[in-house]
Parts: structure tokens; sequence; C-alpha cells
């Protein structure tokens, strides 16, 4: 236990922690086909957004308060947004500025220019390659890698998708994980790397924003076996087996886990979703409504982990009006719900080693609709349950805290104080903010 709750991020991990939540821009071939998922035998004929505006991009989700922009620069169907030297597969064969565009380029300067981060995903599927299947597909896909890696700028994230369509009778790729993270670490040392394994940051385990009970970032080295090992084996390692456990499983890091896995990393969740039904765009589909994205936030921001919230662009390039008007949408609901903290002075009671009670007292008696605890990450994730009170009232019962848990109020209720009750914790509770708003 005092081994688990010792685990910590690494510097990357922990900057990447505090961007809180960014977005995803899933743009290809698939933009003109309807497909969610390329053959790889689309005419590099179709792709041609003649009013490409990556400042548009830019300006839309700042305006949403969305830290970052990763672009789908091959998705599955191995079409390139940039005019890749390793294949014929890519804007450079399309009829987009006459063969001469790079939206890869085009993005990563608009966002340099708008002051937010820029990321890549580069599917390792790729359904046109012919190399696919075979040892020299690593070769390709490390080249395009490094072509990204090196010819951008820096980039804050590297995004490896785990989807894999090709059945037994399709070609399996043995990927060289190993050899791709050593690029990015070698070119990209700040950038964290997303795959259901690490090595940095994990898929939450659905596609819906939708956080577990218990959200750890300390998680058995059986599930992100390519993160970092930061202690021995559980007690129970020898008689227990922890192989099959998969992202989209309810336990993760519980009890139990931690206690039977041979090794323990620091892995936090990413909460992939998109405004949309789709990833990408469909003429027939509309954003979805406000209070979903809310919902999604408070459970993924404030779940302990980050948002990635995917807005594809049309086949003209620009982003769906009714899309821009959603984030901004988005933003006032944010602005409404957290933009006042209330000052509140904090007093500590420790109860045992590892239970306490933070009193929060207010200035005078208030509505209060949520309350935002965050545990101290520096020194380990540690808080198993806590209840929130107003005298003998429960207003919330938790779990985790982890890098940040939004505790959503019952509606109308007011107050002049809170208490915080930890009632069970691995280690001394760290906890680094408690603010009502
Ligand atoms: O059909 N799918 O591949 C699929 C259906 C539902 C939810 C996810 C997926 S693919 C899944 O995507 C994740 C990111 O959203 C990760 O990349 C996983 O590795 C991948 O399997």
């Amino acid at each position: 236990m005092r081994a688990a709750a010792s685990v910590v991020p690494s510097p990357r991990q922990a900057a990447w922690l505090a961007r809180g939540m960014f977005a995803f821009v899933h743009f290809t071939v698939n933009t003109y086909t309807g497909r969610e998922w390329g053959t790889g035998d689309e005419p590099e004929s179709i792709f041609n957004p003649a009013e490409l505006d990556c400042d548009e991009w830019v300006c839309a989700i700042k305006a949403a308060g969305l830290r970052g922009l990763i672009l789908t620069a091959k998705h599955h169907d191995g079409f390139c947004l940039w005019p890749s030297a390793y294949t014929e597969h890519s804007v450079k064969n399309s009829p987009w500025k006459n063969g001469r565009g790079d939206v890869v380029r085009e993005a990563a300067e608009a966002c340099r220019r708008g002051g937010i981060p820029f990321g890549v995903y580069l599917s390792p599927w790729d359904r046109n390659s012919p190399l696919y299947g075979t040892d020299a597909y690593n070769d390709y896909y490390c080249n395009q890698l490094t072509e990204l890696l090196t010819g951008y700028g820096e980039l804050f994230e590297v995004w490896f998708d785990g989807a894999c369509g090709e059945g037994p009778n399709g070609r399996r790729q043995v990927y060289d994980f190993d050899r791709y993270i050593a690029l990015i670490r070698r070119y990209q040392p700040n950038a964290v790397i997303f795959n259901d394994a690490g090595p940095d940051v994990r898929w939450c385990g659905n596609e819906a924003g939708q956080a577990r009970e218990a959200e750890w970032s300390v998680v058995p080295s059986e599930l992100c076996f390519r993160a970092e090992v930061q202690t021995g084996p559980g007690p129970d390692a020898d008689r227990a087996s922890l192989k099959g456990i998969y992202n989209s499983d309810a336990d993760i890091g519980t009890l139990p886990q931690i206690l039977a896995s041979r090794a323990l990393v620091f892995a936090p969740s990413e909460f992939d979703m998109s405004i949309r039904p789709g990833w990408f765009y469909h003429e027939n589909e509309a954003p979805h409504p406000v209070e979903r994205l809310m919902r999604a936030y408070l459970n993924s921001v404030g779940g302990g982990g980050c948002l990635n919230l995917n807005i594809p662009p049309m086949p003209s390039g620009r982003f769906d009006p009714r899309d821009v008007a959603r984030l901004a949408e988005f933003r006032r609901a944010l602005d409404d719900a957290f933009g006042a903290p209330i000052p509140a002075a904090i007093d500590r009671c420790d109860l045992s080693e590892t239970q306490c009670t933070l009193t929060l007292t207010l200035p005078e008696a208030r509505r209060v609709r949520y309350l935002v605890l965050a545990e101290d990450l520096s020194v380990g994730q540690r808080v198993e349950r806590f209840v929130v009170r107003n005298g003998s009232r429960v207003l919330y019962r938790g779990t985790t805290i982890g890098y940040r848990r939004i505790c959503p109020l019952p509606d109308g209720v007011s107050c002049g104080a809170l208490t915080v009750t930890i009632t069970a914790a691995r280690a001394t509770p760290a906890i680094r903010e408690a603010i009502v708003y």
C-alpha cells in the first residue's frame, strides 16, 4: 500500500494533467466518403479542402478553453495529411493546392500563432501500405513518424491508436513500439505518448467521456506495460494473475489489483470523445447537446484525467458553424459553473495517519453547486474514499480524488461551511486544493 501511495507522475505527465482539456481533429479521406474507417483504396483525388482555415480551427478551440490540438496526420486508411517522402498516398497527389499543400504544417503553424500546443495522431494500422504486415512496415512507420517529429516544431502529444480491424484473413502487423517510443523520446522529449498500454497516458476505456467509479492514475504494469515501473511486486503477485486486464475494466488500480500486480506505474486516463456521434464529419449528424459535453467534463477533467474533445472539419476544411457555436456554449457553461470560486477558510484536522477532515468556512451562507478537490500528486495518489457534509447532511460520497475531482452538490444547497472527511487512504492524504463554486 505504501509503495502504491508513492508512485508519482513524470514532469511531462504532470504538465499534461495541468492542461485539463484539448482538441482532437479527425480529418482525412473519410471526410469525403462518409466512412469512419477508410478502406485504404480511396483515391487521393477526393481530398480537396478548398476552404481550409486552421486559424479558424484554433480560434474555435481556444474559445472553448481547449488547450491544445491533436491532428490525425494519418488515420487507418493510410492517407497522409503531409507530403510524406515514403508514400504517394498523401496530399501531394490530391487536387488541393495542386498537390503542394501540407495540412500538418498549416495546423502546426496556426497553433503556434494561436499560442496553443500541437500534437499528432499517427495510426499504426495502415490499410493502404503494401508493406503492412511485414517487418519493413516498421521502417516505413518510423520514417513517417520521424518526418512528423522533426518537421513541424514541438509536439505536446503523440497518439497511437490501438484500433485494428484486420481479422485472421487479414495481414497482422507486429508493431515495434519500443522503436517508435525511442524516436519520440529522442526528438520530442517533452511530448506525452498515448496508447492503451502507455507509456505516458492511457485510454480511459470508452469513447463516451464516462469515468469509472474510482479513477486511479496508479495502475498495474500488466495494463500499462510500456510505462516506467516504480515499485516491486505486490504481496499477492505470486498467487494471483492480472493477465487479460484491459482499459475498459471497472476495477483498474483498485486494492486487489495493487496487491496482485507485478509492479505499479503512473499512467493517467485520457478521455477521448467526439463533439458529434462520429469521429469524422457526417452531414446528417449534429453536435451533442452542451449538457453532454458538461457531463464529460465533470467525469474526465473532474475525474482525475484529461478530456480530448474531437471536432471534425467539413469537406471544405472548415468547422461546422454548429460545432463552433456548441464550443462557445460549452465555454459559457463552464464559466457559469466554475468562473467564480467562493473564498473559504480551510482547517484540517487529522483523525489518524490516513484519515482527516477539512472544514471549509465561507464568509457567509451561500448557494454552492460544486466542490473541487485535488491531491498533491508530487507525493502520490492516496485518497480512496471521502464524504462531503453540510452539518450532518451528506452532500456527496466520493472515491478517488487524484489530479482533480469535481463533486457536483445537490441542487439548491445553501451553507456557510462544508466538511470533507477522508475516510480511507493509502497513506497520509496530501490535499493540494479544495475550492467551492
Ligand atoms: O471499433 N473500435 O475500434 C472501437 C469501438 C469502440 C471504442 C473504441 C474502439 S477502437 C479503440 O479506440 C481507442 C481510442 O478511442 C483506443 O485507440 C483503443 O486502442 C482502440 O481499440
